[in-house]
Formats: structure tokens, C-alpha cells, sequence
């Protein structure tokens, strides 16, 4: 634990960091504005079956065109930071080339607007939406998106490194790799695993380049890398259901806090998936190049007991029924879950600092008749998962900040609109935006009375 005399009344420190986070194809709308090329979610979205309700990101919540609005609502809320994502086809149509002007002024009109009101801009550089030409070329699992990627990051320093100061690379890598080229539940719809070993390669790589950019650029601030864990529990305390436990983490964990570390991959986990990893002179340097801070995106953990290996799971485990609550995701409950991750993490791997840069949950959210959300279920979340965090600083966590997901109900990828998220309700018709229960307990918490 910090001992400082700057502790607030509830174990926070007075400078841990609160902050709210959204990513760009889920709020921005305006998919063609100002020469923004496709990138591989609107494609996506127009394949019959891929997404609740055919639905799409073209409108989203319309955060292109009342941003003010959006910066008012976390005005409101006293954060400390706003998290989003700057979508690369607003940059670079086609995914290389001359940079479109247009595209990094409306993201340096949207720091300075922050900077303004106070709040830190932090900047994600890749939250999913790849642009489709770089796709058609074969996408992560070819190396060359990485080096396009650094070179896209490399703009994006130079562009807006005098006004924002965090920057986080990937966002999820796991999800880009998994979903997007192995499960085929993401953009691009892809089902080949090998692919997605060669996309989480190209995407670390992708990462250490960019930290060398930003490094080479002179820009000041910090960088790091925002990952979702998965540390499921055993469901015994047999030796076998631990041992599967631990195999069943390797996926979402030490694939990539192994190689960003400097311990290249883990070869007992490749090998049970019968890869390798296509990785050339050079590349583990690059990319365990040093990070500021890591990011844990966490909304849920799961139980798990062994299983023989075999094709159905080459991991040898299998999910097991829990007993608590589900979200509208079908996602447990569990705060401790939150404290269990950022312990393991603390304690396995040399970060610097961890962030819990993305938590929040999903409910039904049925507003009543005058309109209001009385989202009582996700203040409870909430304050269980922030409560975890307080715990994880009383046991020395290097935790400095905490951001919701997310500020307002916004495209949740496959599940379309169907799934809400927000602080903030977001009216489907009219775009008009309404703060929830959750925000009002949020900006007390915020505000230091929350717990
Ligand atoms: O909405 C997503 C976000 O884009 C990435 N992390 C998980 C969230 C909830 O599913």
C-alpha cells in the first residue's frame, strides 16, 4: 500500500486516477465523413448473420457530430480521464499513405476540448476497427499490418503528442486475434486458428514498434498496452482442476505479458495448439521494449475443472456451471474476480503500473415512465468491483486508476444495440442523451464518497 498522507477517507489515494472509456467504431457514427475509408466492422455488419438485428456502427451514437455533448456528460461525472480509441480509417483511409488532415483534426479538436474541461485525453491507437484495404491484403496475420501499424502510431504521436500524453497501442489484442480470425465471432470472420497465432505475432509486434516510434518521436508521456485477462478458478481444489485453471489462462495472459516482459511465448501452451509463432531476427526484442503501465480489461471470471485433452479442448479443461449472478452478457458476477487478476498480474509479471481501464456491466436497463434508468443492479457491480480494486491497493498493487465501461449504450459488436453498457442512456431514435442511477453513483465515488 502507498503510504501517503493523501489517502482519501475510502483507500484511495488522492491522485488515483478515475476515468471513463469508449472506442470509436462503437460511438462515432459518420463512417464516411471527411474521407474516412471502411474498415473491417462495416463490412462486417453487412454480413448476413453477423450481427444482432443486422445491425451497425453507422450512426452508433453519433459522437462525431455532439462530441460537446459527450464532453459535458464527463464534465459532469468529474473525471479525471476520458479513454478512446482514434479509428485508423479516419487517418489513413487505406491504411497507409498520406495521412488525411481532416481525420487527426477532429481528434485534436477532441483533446483540446478535454484538455479544456480539464480532463486528460488517453488515447487508444487500435480498438478494432482495422481499414478493410489492409484486410484485403491478409490483415494481422500478416506481418505486414504491423509495420503499418507503426507506421500509423508514428503519425499519430507526431499529430497529437504535444496534447495527449497516454497512449495505449491495442486494446484487447486477444479479442483482435481470437474473435477476429479463430471464432470467426468478431471482424474479419475468420475461422483458422493458425491465422490467429500468426495475428497475435504481428500484433505484438505492431505494439513494440509503435513504443519504438513513440520513444524515437520525443513525445512525452506514457505508453502501454491494454489486455483482457482471462484467470478463470478452479472449480476444486484438486490438482488436476488447478493445473486446468492454469492452462486455461495461458491464452489471454502470458501470451502476451510473456513476450511484452522480455520471456518470449510460452511454449507448453503453443504446443498443446500445435503452433508456432512466425517470429523473425529481432522481433522478441522489439517487442519487449519497456511499457509504462499495462491495462487489465475485466468484467468476469469463470470456473473451470480438467478435462481430457482432445479436440474439444486442447487445453484438457471445461467451464463449469457457478452459482453467481449473470449480467445481460451471461457474464458472472464476481468482484473478487477483479482483486484475484490484478494480484496474479502484480505478482507474475514486472509492471510498472496497472490501470483497470475498462469494467462495467450490462442489464436491461428498462427506463420507467418518466424515462429515467434506476439501474440499481449496475451500482452494485460497481461498487463491488471498485471495492476490489481499494483491496487490491491494501495489498500493494501498483493499481493508479480505474475507468468504467463506458459512458454511454453504445454498438456492443455482435450483440449490435442490444446490449447496454452506459453510464448514460442513449435514446436509439433520437440520440438524445440521458445519465443513468449508475452515473450519478459513479461521479460520487469520483468525487470521493461513493464507497
Ligand atoms: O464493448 C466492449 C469493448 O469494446 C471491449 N471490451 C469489452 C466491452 C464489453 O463487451
Amino acid at each position: 500500500m502507498r503510504h501517503t498522507s493523501e489517502m482519501r477517507g475510502d483507500g484511495f489515494p488522492a491522485d488515483f486516477l478515475w476515468g471513463c472509456s469508449t472506442a470509436s467504431y462503437q460511438i462515432e457514427g459518420s463512417t464516411k465523413a471527411d474521407g474516412r475509408g471502411p474498415s473491417i466492422w462495416d463490412e462486417f455488419c453487412r454480413e448476413p448473420g453477423r450481427v444482432l438485428g443486422g445491425q451497425n456502427g453507422d450512426l452508433a451514437c453519433d459522437s462525431y457530430r455532439r462530441w460537446p455533448e459527450d464532453i459535458a456528460l464527463l464534465r459532469a461525472l468529474g473525471v479525471g480521464a476520458y479513454r478512446f480509441s482514434i479509428a485508423w480509417p479516419r487517418i489513413q483511409p487505406e491504411g497507409a499513405g498520406k495521412p488525411l488532415q481532416a481525420g487527426i483534426d477532429w481528434y485534436a479538436r477532441l483533446a483540446d476540448a478535454l484538455l479544456a474541461a480539464g480532463i486528460e485525453p488517453w488515447a487508444t491507437l487500435y480498438h478494432w476497427d482495422l481499414p478493410l484495404a489492409l484486410e484485403r491484403k491478409g490483415g494481422w496475420p500478416e506481418r505486414d499490418t504491423a509495420l503499418r501499424f507503426a507506421e500509423y502510431a508514428d503519425i499519430m504521436f507526431r499529430a497529437l503528442g504535444g496534447r495527449v500524453k497516454r497512449w495505449v497501442t491495442l486494446n484487447e489484442p486477444w479479442c483482435s486475434a481470437f474473435l477476429g480470425y479463430a471464432t470467426g465471432e468478431h471482424a474479419p470472420g475468420r475461422r483458422d486458428e493458425g491465422a490467429a497465432y500468426r495475428a497475435a505475432h504481428h500484433l505484438l509486434l505492431g505494439h513494440g514498434l509503435a513504443v519504438a516510434a513513440f520513444r524515437a518521436s520525443g513525445a512525452q508521456g506514457e505508453i502501454g498496452i491494454v489486455i483482457n485477462p482471462e484467470t478463470p478458478r478452479p472449480a476444486t481444489l484438486r490438482d488436476e482442476d488447478i493445473a486446468a485453471a492454469e492452462r486455461a489462462s495461458v491464452q489471454r495472459t502470458g501470451l502476451w505479458l510473456d513476450p511484452i516482459h522480455g520471456r518470449g511465448y510460452p511454449d507448453e501452451h503453443l504446443c498443446l495448439h500445435g503452433v508456432s509463432m512466425p517470429v523473425l531476427a529481432g522481433d522478441l526484442a522489439a517487442i519487449a521494449l519497456p511499457i509504462d503501465f499495462v491495462g487489465i480489461n475485466y468484467y468476469n471470471e469463470d470456473a473451470v475443472e480438467a478435462a481430457p485433452i482432445g479436440p474439444a479442448t486442447r487445453e484438457g479443461h471445461v467451464r463449469v456451471p457457478t452459482w453467481q449472478p449473470k449480467t445481460e452478457m451471461g457474464w458472472d458476477v464476481e468482484p473478487r474476480g477483479l482483486f484475484r487478476v490484478l494480484s496474479r498480474i502484480a505478482t507474475s509479471w514486472p509492471v510498472r503500473a496497472l490501470y483497470v481501464t475498462e469494467n462495467g456491466a450490462a442489464y436491461r436497463d428498462e427506463p420507467d415512465a418518466s424515462g429515467a434508468v434506476r439501474d440499481f443492479d449496475r451500482i452494485a457491480y460497481y461498487r463491488g468491483h471498485i471495492a476490489a480494486c481499494r483491496d487490491a491497493l491494501a495489498h500493494s498493487v501498483p493499481l493508479r486508476g480505474y475507468f468504467a465501461w463506458t459512458l454511454m449504450d453504445n454498438f456492443e459488436w455482435a450483440w449490435g444495440y442490444s446490449r447496454k453498457f452506459g453510464l448514460v442512456r442513449v435514446d436509439e431514435r433520437t440520440g438524445e442523451r440521458k445519465p443513468k442511477a449508475s452515473f450519478y453513483y459513479y461521479r460520487d465515488v469520483v468525487a470521493g464518497q461513493g464507497l
